[in-house]
């Protein structure tokens, strides 16, 4: 479902409220389209968002939770315009996901720039760090221009997971999508493998993560 819902009234039916932030063109609306409707709107006819745009999806969750989540997503707009009216749209977030795209080297600095936002306003909202358009990198290995190493430190720094998405291929979209769900589950039972979702992983997919977050917790 998508919508021109306000921060309030979109609220009130969903689990989970997800924000997407991050410097312009990136491809926050990318990602946010292709977990919502599993499609990919043509490269030639980007347009930037104007304010935010929102869209809900039910999530259902594997064992042992098998339980289903509603995750509220807001996708915000990249443009520095645009700053002070995002604000309005993390407020109140469970989990953020702070976008950059591997081929652009200035886009993890705004990334840098909304966790700070975060840390100052909302304390307690989870983060995850997404490198989008993970398709051209893998495409040619040389157009990526974000520092692996930088982008690992930054999340060390900040105790959030690493995903690398293509929403061009679909590649780890689900997946992560599907760990900010199970961490939310697993933080709102009080299971204190929660803290351990919060450990840092580059992470192909979501089996992966999880066996590493075994291995990490020793269970
Ligand atoms: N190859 C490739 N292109 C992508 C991917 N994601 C987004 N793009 C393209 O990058 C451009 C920007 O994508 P958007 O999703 O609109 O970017 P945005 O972050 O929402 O930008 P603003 O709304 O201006 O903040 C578009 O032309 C997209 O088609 C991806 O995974 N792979
Ligand atoms: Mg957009």
């Amino acid at each position: 479902m998508t919508s021109a819902a306000t921060p309030d009234s979109a609220a009130a039916s969903v689990d989970i409220k997800v924000v997407l932030l991050g410097q312009r063109y990136v491809g926050k609306t990318a990602l946010m389209e292709r977990f919502l409707h599993d499609r990919f709107l043509s490269a030639d006819g980007y347009l930037t968002t104007i304010g935010a745009a929102y869209g809900s999806k039910r999530l259902m969750l594997q064992a042992p939770s098998n339980r289903s989540v509603v995750l509220g997503v807001w996708d915000t707009a990249g443009g520095e315009e645009y700053h002070s009216l995002t604000r309005i749209y993390y407020r109140g977030s469970r989990a953020a996901v702070l976008c950059y795209d591997v081929t652009t080297a200035d886009s993890l600095e705004r990334a840098k720039f909304w966790a700070g936002e975060l840390a100052k306003h909302e304390p307690d909202c989870r983060v995850y760090l997404c490198g989008c358009k993970l398709d051209l990198a893998t495409e040619d290995p040389a157009a990526r221009t974000v520092s692996p190493a930088a982008v690992k430190k930054f999340a060390n720094d900040l105790g959030a997971s690493i995903f690398e998405t293509s929403s061009k291929t679909g590649e780890n979209v689900a997946e992560l999508f599907a760990a900010i769900a199970q961490d939310f589950v697993r933080g709102s039972s009080g299971d204190s493998a929660a803290e351990a979702s919060g450990t840092v992983s580059l992470s192909r997919n979501a089996n992966q993560q999880q066996q590493q977050q075994k291995k990490q917790c020793g269970c």
